[in-house]
């Protein structure tokens, strides 16, 4: 495994600067990957962690991904490990020598964290204290002193405690997921504040775009919307329309992740937009957008509603504007209109196979 520090060069004869190296875990996922394109532009070389699956899941990082036998333009390198495998975590940190550590794997999906509670647990929970007991033995054992880690909290973790959410509100998780997530939430302070790690907790609300999970409630329903709109699909099941959430666009949200660990200082904050809506206002919005009633089409599913919900996030996020400079730039109405207006280019494309025989439109996302 080479290494890219020193691996910069100037023009104007000067030494560049080394390279920055920073460390992913789930690069695979929706903000792995605008992560990755984010610190790509700055100039980082950028390892990610891929667990093993029967077929590729790296479909959305497949546009950034250059043959590591091009070893000059190869700046994103991957590796197999798991937050289940302690023994890969601390290998990697070894071998790849990370400035910046980003833990962004976690089984994310709420409503299936009650199904798998305990691989739940052992993902969120203990694979984040896996990760920082690596990271803390390897600067330990090597004086790498420098390293920081950032660790993908989530609004979840408030729960039932009312809105506006921010740094200072109580948690009450109501969920497997969101207790795993308030464990790793005080592991990674605690870490901090026992062994001085540079350690910080992004809590980030809800964030989307036209590469989140197709069983997100947002993503779920632009899909339904651009099948509806080319005629391959007429009904969407779904659970609890009263939720409110604060949505933003995951592509402003990796920028927080990173301008916390440019502070001089570790610390926590809340990452949000400030604005809530229903699932049944995200139903207006993108059905609408395409001259569509939402009414016409979705059918309540029990299914799909929860043991234990959340009803209303709203984030405070006065302490990440101010500290970090941070601030949406993508709305709420911009952003149902841009997974929408992909979701539609999709199913054309999807319209094509059926219409060529190649695949079953009455089988769903
Ligand atoms: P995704 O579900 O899109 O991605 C999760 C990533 O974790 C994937 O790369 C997945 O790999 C990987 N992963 C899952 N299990 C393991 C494991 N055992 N070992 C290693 N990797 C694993 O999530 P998002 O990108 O949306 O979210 C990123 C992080 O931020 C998550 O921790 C999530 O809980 C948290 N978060 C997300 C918010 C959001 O609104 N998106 C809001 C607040 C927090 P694979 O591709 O193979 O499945
Ligand atoms: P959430 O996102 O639970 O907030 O977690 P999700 O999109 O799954 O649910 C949002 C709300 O929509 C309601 N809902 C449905 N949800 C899904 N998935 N499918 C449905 O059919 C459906 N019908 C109604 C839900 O009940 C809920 O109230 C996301 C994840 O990304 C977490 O990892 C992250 O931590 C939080 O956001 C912040």
């Amino acid at each position: 495994m080479e290494n890219a520090v020193g691996s910069g060069s100037a023009t104007n004869g000067e030494v560049a600067p080394p390279r920055k190296v920073a460390l992913i875990t789930g690069i695979t996922g929706q903000d792995g990957s605008y992560l990755t394109e984010f610190l790509l532009n700055k100039g980082y070389e950028v390892h990610g962690l891929i667990r093993r699956s029967s077929n590729f899941n790296t479909q959305r990082i497949d546009h950034i991904y250059v043959d590591p036998h091009n070893a000059h333009k190869a700046r994103m390198k991957l590796h197999y490990a798991d937050l289940t495998d302690a023994s890969s975590l601390r290998r990697w940190l070894d071998t790849i020598l990370p400035d910046e550590v980003y833990n962004l794997a976690a089984q994310s999906h709420v409503a299936v964290s009650f199904e798998i509670p305990d691989y739940t647990a052992d993902v969120v929970a203990t694979g984040a204290l896996r990760l920082l007991e690596a990271v803390r033995s390897h600067i330990a054992d090597s004086g790498r002193s420098h390293i920081r880690y950032y660790q993908a909290g989530s609004s979840e973790m408030f729960g039932s405690t009312p809105p506006p959410q921010s740094e200072t509100t109580p948690f009450h998780p109501r969920s497997p997921y969101a207790a795993s997530k308030c464990a790793a939430h005080w592991y990674t302070v605690n870490y901090r504040e026992a062994y001085g790690l540079y350690a910080c907790n992004g809590i980030l609300f809800n964030h989307e775009s036209p590469r989140r999970g197709e069983n997100f409630v947002t993503r779920k329903i632009t899909r339904a919307v651009g099948r509806i709109k080319i005629g391959l699909q007429s009904k969407l099941f779904l659970g609890n329309l009263q939720a409110s959430r604060d949505w933003g666009f995951a592509g402003d949200y990796v920028e927080a992740m990173w301008l916390m660990l440019q502070q001089e200082k570790p610390d926590d904050y809340v990452v949000a937009t400030e604005e809530s809506h229903t699932v049944e206002e995200f139903l207006e919005v993108a059905f609408g957008y395409v001259g569509l009633n939402w009414r016409d089409h979705v059918v309540i599913d029990k299914r799909y509603f929860r043991p234990a919900e959340v009803d209303n996030l709203k984030g405070d996020a006065s302490k990440a504007k101010k500290v970090l400079g941070w601030k949406p730039k993508v709305g709420f109405a911009q952003l149902v209109k841009m997974m929408v207006d992909q979701d539609v280019e999709m199913a054309k494309k999807e319209k094509v196979l059926v219409d060529a025989g190649y695949i079953d439109a009455q089988q769903q996302p």
